[in-house]
């Protein structure tokens, strides 16, 4: 099966198996509540460095560590700025609210950034009235507009006008090193104005389990009490740690790959008459097949018939994850099929 559905399903490899096996021989395992994994303590100072921050912190998921980082820098009844399609307000099962009591105040974005002009807009003037306006978050790449990047100069003047209103920003960065690589600079560079991030070893850099949270040492005082709190304290987590140190020292730059890829696939798309198709930044690709006689969830029905894997469920858009485990000889067949399937389904 050709596998479209999310960079999630990416396998781990052989050394990242190896690395766990390793630390385990080498006796390098501990209890990280005591704080004595090695390994953790490793993947903690590396990815820091390569964020450019003071302290990180490995957490479960990309959720939690965005729910971590919430919860860590704002007060119950306190109001964040989304962009509308972020995954924090959509796909975090209302975690904020639920968890922080945090009131999401959703905004309309292009290609996901929040223009700063909108974020001054958004925030609301002291005045018992209102909810104090305590944060922003800025998703890079952002997902669900379709793997876009934000640039460091779009980051660095949402950071100004945030800080200069005294919000604290948080930027998810579940697919940062995808926008790091497309843009040949270095994470940190994306992320210097931002006071946290969080970001995916799980995705295209296909660790198996983990991501990290990092800001300051102060920011991570409190993100170890919040995970605490969430259950995220974990025992000799070296062995969800070893593949992450894999996956930031050796998996970053093949994701040029899957934006070769990304691009292939949008290429070859964009020559079947009729189908509205997202250019790529990075290794996402959205379609639209409103003109097309055929809903999301028998398009989706059709090619998993013919061994190609996407999600059918979200509206009438259709989106293809490029990763590690998508050949470019997987990306010309599921090319044909789709034009196969969309010839099929004739024109509305
Ligand atoms: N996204 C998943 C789904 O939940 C949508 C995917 O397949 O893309 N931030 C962003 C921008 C994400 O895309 C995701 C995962 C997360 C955070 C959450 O990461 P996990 O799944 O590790 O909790």
């Amino acid at each position: 099966m050709i596998e479209l559905r999310s960079d999630t399903f990416t396998q781990p490899t052989d050394e990242m198996i190896q690395a766990i096996v390793e630390a385990y021989h080498q006796g390098r395992l501990g209890d990280d509540v005591a704080g004595e994994d090695e390994v953790v303590n490793e993947l903690q100072e590396k990815a820091a460095r390569a964020l450019g921050k003071e302290a990180a912190l490995l957490v479960t998921s990309g959720t939690q560590g965005n729910v971590v980082s919430l919860l860590s820098q704002t007060r119950r009844g306190d109001e964040v700025v989304v962009e509308r399609r972020s995954h924090t307000f959509l796909f975090e099962a209302g975690a904020m609210a639920s968890l922080g009591g945090l009131f999401p105040k959703p905004v309309d974005g292009v290609r996901g950034y929040i223009l700063p002009e909108t974020l001054e807009r958004a925030i609301s003037p002291d005045n018992p009235h209102y909810a104090r306006t305590a944060m922003v978050v800025v998703e890079n790449t952002h997902n669900y507009a379709g793997g876009t990047i934000i640039r460091p100069d779009q980051v660095d003047a949402l950071a100004r006008v945030a800080h200069d209103h005294g919000l604290i920003v948080h930027c998810d960065g579940a697919r940062l090193f995808n926008a790091a690589v497309a843009l040949g600079l270095p994470a940190s560079r994306l992320v210097r104005e931002v006071d946290s991030v969080q970001i995916c070893f799980s995705k295209g850099l296909s660790a198996p389990v983990g991501s990290v949270v990092a800001g300051t040492r102060e920011f991570i005082h409190e993100a170890l009490r919040t995970r605490k709190k969430l259950g995220g304290g974990m025992r000799q987590a070296g062995i969800i740690a070893a593949p992450c140190i894999v996956a930031l020292e050796k998996m970053v730059d093949r994701l040029k790959e899957d934006h070769e890829n990304a691009r292939l696939l949008y290429s070859r798309l964009a020559e079947i008459e009729g189908l509205l198709v997202d250019e790529p930044e990075t290794n996402i690709v959205f379609i639209q097949l409103d003109n097309f006689n055929i809903t999301a969830p028998e398009f989706a029905a059709r090619l998993r018939e013919r061994g190609v894997l996407v999600y059918g469920e979200y509206g009438s858009r259709i989106r293809f994850v490029l990763n590690r485990m998508v050949s470019r000889d997987d990306v010309l067949y599921t090319a044909d099929v789709i034009s196969e399937v969309l010839s099929a389904a004739g024109r509305r």
